[in-house]
């Protein structure tokens, strides 16, 4: 391990020998946990982090000019449409989405090294209950995804496939999900394929270049942006672990979509088939103001203006039909070619420009006092995933329909949107929807027969409780078996248990 005086140094040749102000009073345990959290800390890569940081911010008041002028939609023939192709294409996409996930060339890619700071929950997002009946958590949810998903892809093609679960963590959830994922035994997933991994940290820096101390013996780290991803992947040698198992194709997403479709085989279908290194799936967005980014482009180029560097004249400016001009917002489902990631870990990542955050940072002031500053006070710099666009040959975009596929549980329930209820009432209006699509009709507790969705103001409450686990419906196929020509009462739950029970009814 380092000593004091090594460590002293290179904090030294870094000009940030300030976080070791307090060494003097630190008792012998903490001391070896502060050195054991700056001896890796490069001091040339720590020197010239702070100063990115301080003259980032110095730069950073608002969108870059001209923004407007440089913004283009994405051309019409960069973008797929789930929603408006007719059915043979969309079966065409599905089927070679399948057919490659039967290949075990497919593999997904959480994106779960957040803080969850929104929320206010002090455990990874995850393994977040949004209430539902199965009161089954995000993880548990995707998880399932997975397993009916490899099973969908086995059946049509008679074979037994695996699409692995990369998992991307950082310092604060790597520890409480390996944890979970032990005591709910994977969700029956083989621990095998569920491959944890975690991204770098990086101090957060005052607007003078300093790094910040969050106690005498801790500097106040932050995740590197889930743009960490790339320098993540090369750590852990992630690209050659996909490499022997087969794998070509990463569906990436992001950990709070309580409706995300893992591995969804017609988005990976349609990007296949376009010969795509890269795309995103896009909803359209609900409102001008909403905190997805813009998928569009920039000087010609593929990219994300994310929501927090768009500029708000821009964000409304709408066409003649009415409808925003930058309509594509990215709901963080992206598709890359193991290729495409190989390229970018080797070549481009340098090249990712990080962006500043400016937050309110708690920190020990002179006197070994700890300060929760009302106002920010520090800069988290952080890549975004989205980054690389620029770097494809081929970058595509897929529109879906918003109430299929994003309900985002971003905000604790004070919040208006994006919070526990909306997650919960997006996935049970969807299950809704589905049963009566499967030709089930639902009575209220006097006989009478309970409206279809289209009938109901949007975002209320579906009239009955109806949850269908993943396990037995990934995206509403498969349930006229069950539900065709059923009376339902509220709540209705639909698991393997029940499935096999209304089977075994219809023998
Ligand atoms: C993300 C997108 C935004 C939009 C929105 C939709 C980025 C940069 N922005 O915004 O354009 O699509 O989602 O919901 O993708 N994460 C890490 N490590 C980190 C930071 C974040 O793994 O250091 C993960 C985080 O756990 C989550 C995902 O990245 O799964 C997105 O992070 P977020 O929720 O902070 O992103 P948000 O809502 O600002």
């Amino acid at each position: 391990m380092a000593s004091e005086s090594d460590v002293r140094a290179q904090l030294q040749r870094a000009g940030q020998e300030h976080l070791l102000r307090f060494w003097a009073e630190l008792a012998p345990g903490p001391r070896a946990a502060l050195l054991a959290e700056l001896a890796p800390l490069e001091p040339d890569a720590l020197r010239e982090h702070c100063r990115r940081a301080a003259a980032a911010w110095a730069r950073a008041s608002g969108p870059p000019p001209g923004l407007a002028a440089r913004l283009q939609p994405l051309p019409p023939e960069r973008v797929g449409r789930a929603r408006l192709c007719d059915p043979e294409t969309r079966r065409r996409w599905e089927e070679e989405g399948f057919r490659q996930i039967a290949l075990n060339k497919v593999a997904v890619l959480l994106l779960a090294g957040g803080q969850g700071t929104r929320l206010g929950v002090t455990y990874p997002k995850g393994m977040y209950d949004v209430g539902l009946p199965s009161q089954k958590t995000l993880y548990q949810l995707q998880a399932e995804r997975i397993r009916r998903v490899e099973q969908l892809a086995g059946e049509r093609h008679g074979t037994h496939c695996t699409v692995p679960w990369y998992i991307m963590t950082s310092e604060f959830t790597l520890g409480p999900t390996a944890k979970f994922f032990k005591e709910h035994d994977f969700f029956h997933l083989d621990p095998a394929n569920v491959v944890l991994f975690e991204q770098r940290m990086l101090p957060a820096v005052t607007f003078e270049g300093r790094a910040i101390l969050e106690r005498k013996d801790k500097v106040a780290m932050a995740p590197d942006g889930n743009g960490g991803l790339y320098c993540a992947l090369e750590d852990h040698r992630i690209l050659q672990d996909m490499e022997l198992r087969g794998v070509e194709f990463v569906h990436v997403y992001c950990v709070d979509n309580i409706l995300v479709r893992l591995a969804d085989p017609v988005f990976i279908g349609f990007c296949v088939l376009q010969g795509a290194d890269c795309g995103a799936k896009v909803v359209e967005k609900a409102y001008p103001e909403e905190p997805v980014g813009v998928v569009c482009q920039l000087d010609g180029v593929p990219q994300v203006v994310e929501y927090s560097e768009i500029n708000s004249e821009v964000a409304h400016l709408r066409g003649t039909d009415g409808s925003l001009i930058y309509n594509a917002g990215n709901i963080c489902n992206h598709f890359f070619t193991r290729d495409f990631l190989q390229t970018i870990t080797r070549d481009c990542e340098p090249l990712l420009q990080p962006h500043v955050a400016v937050k309110k940072v708690p920190y020990v002031d002179e006197g070994g006092n700890l300060v929760m500053p009302l106002k920010p006070n520090g800069i988290k710099m952080e890549k975004f995933v989205f980054d690389v666009f620029p770097f494809a040959r081929n970058f595509v975009a897929f529109e879906v329909l918003r109430e299929e596929e994003f309900s985002p549980l971003k905000n604790a329930e004070a919040a208006s949107r994006d919070n526990p209820s909306s997650a919960r009432r997006a996935l049970l209006a969807q299950h809704y929807r589905w049963a009566l699509q499967a030709g089930a009709r639902f009575l209220d507790a006097h006989g009478a027969q309970l409206p279809a969705l289209s009938c109901l103001p949007p975002d209320g409450d579906p009239p009955a409780i109806c949850e269908i686990s993943p396990l037995v419906s990934y995206s509403g196929e498969g349930l006229e078996m069950y539900l065709q020509g059923r009376e339902l009462q509220s709540p209705f739950i639909l698991d393997e248990e029940q499935a096999r029970v209304l089977r075994l009814l219809e023998m």
